[in-house]
């Protein structure tokens, strides 16, 4: 199933910038400010072809990814940062953050987690060189399959990515991969294997030991809601059993046969539901010279938790230590 691709006309685009532009407050130093009037804006967007695809989509009825192309931009984009973005001496907005936020709030609530990214609503994504072997978003190397923050108390219900600069070597690709259509692959054995609690990460500070090796504790990673079957996934996940072994190394197998490629260029908006999608990216092979690629991402809950929109990363304690070390997460 190719992805789902929205081009917006010049009039739609000029209508989204026109309504972003009463997002003014500044969502790095006034988050809850910036996502109050985000919301603002999105619920009073004219009713049009691209709210109703949004609103479809928010409603879980469309895809399980969709890429908005022709998002307006502003004209003029600083060079890519090096180093974290939260980190920089000076953190100023690039510009596309009111009209990625206009489109997230459309469907669902801002929020972060604490620990990451200086707890900024907006998340600056790009190379960094102290992160290249790192298994995360501002590494170099194949960024896993992935549900986002999966196994965490708050994992988003959907995630936006907006193309700022695009990776001028084209080698950096987004994958998103349809769980449905991969689950559909495999056998009715394998789909009851992914629902027994048999599936583990492998760190040095967890509380299970699995042949030797310290784990978090077993887990299913299917559950059956009343929306459907949710799956939630990361390449970096293991089994404690042959059946779960085999079951997992059919579901990746499949995941990466359904994996479909996005290059996120200047103005592109790639929309996932991250119940019913996993997505990673493609190695490459950054120049860390200001030209590099440069998304932002909002994160999106449909329903806010009562402590409001900043929310702990509730795995935190189950990361490895080196990984903790690499990315200077508070510990
Ligand atoms: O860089 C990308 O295209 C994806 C990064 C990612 O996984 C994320 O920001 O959650
Ligand atoms: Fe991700």
């Amino acid at each position: 199933m190719p992805i789902t691709v929205v081009g917006l006309a010049p009039h739609t685009s000029a209508a989204l910038w026109q309504a972003a532009s009463q997002i003014r407050a500044d969502p790095y130093t006034d988050g809850d400010a910036f996502a109050q009037q985000a919301r603002t804006a999105a619920a009073s967007l004219p009713e049009d072809g691209l709210t109703a695809v949004l609103d479809r989509f928010a409603s879980r009825q469309g895809p399980s990814s969709l890429l908005i192309r022709g998002v307006p931009m502003p004209e003029a984009l600083p060079r890519t940062p090096a180093g974290s973005f939260h980190r920089l001496p000076e953190v100023r907005p690039a510009g596309a953050e009111p009209v990625l936020a206009l489109v997230g709030a459309r469907l669902g609530e801002i929020f972060a987690y604490r620990e990451w990214d200086g707890a900024h609503l907006v998340q600056n994504r790009y190379p960094v060189a102290s992160h290249h072997n790192v298994q995360t978003a501002s590494g170099a190397n194949d960024l896993v399959l992935h549900t986002e923050a999966c196994f965490t108390a708050y994992p988003p219900d959907f995630l936006a990515l907006l193309g700022l600069r695009p990776d001028p070597t084209g080698q950096a690709v987004t994958l998103v991969s349809d769980i449905a259509q991969a689950l559909a692959q495999l056998t009715p054995a394998e789909r009851g294997a992914l629902r027994e609690p048999l599936f583990v990460f492998p760190t040095d500070r967890g509380s299970y030991n699995h042949e030797g090796r310290r784990t978090t504790e077993p887990v299913p990673l299917l559950k059956d809601r009343a929306d459907g079957p949710v799956l939630e996934y990361s390449t970096l996940i293991t089994a404690i059993t042959a059946a779960g072994a085999a079951a997992l190394a059919a579901l990746e197998e499949a995941l990466g046969r359904c994996a479909q490629s996005v290059l996120l260029g200047a103005g592109d908006l790639l929309l996932i539901d991250n119940c019913h999608a996993v997505h990673g990216r493609t190695a490459f092979r950054p120049a860390y010279d200001g030209t590099d690629r440069w998304i932002q991402r909002v994160l999106l809950l449909r329903r806010l938790p009562s402590g409001g929109r900043v929310v702990p990363d509730t795995r935190l304690a189950h990361y490895p230590t080196e990984y903790i070390k690499a990315l200077a997460l508070p510990a």
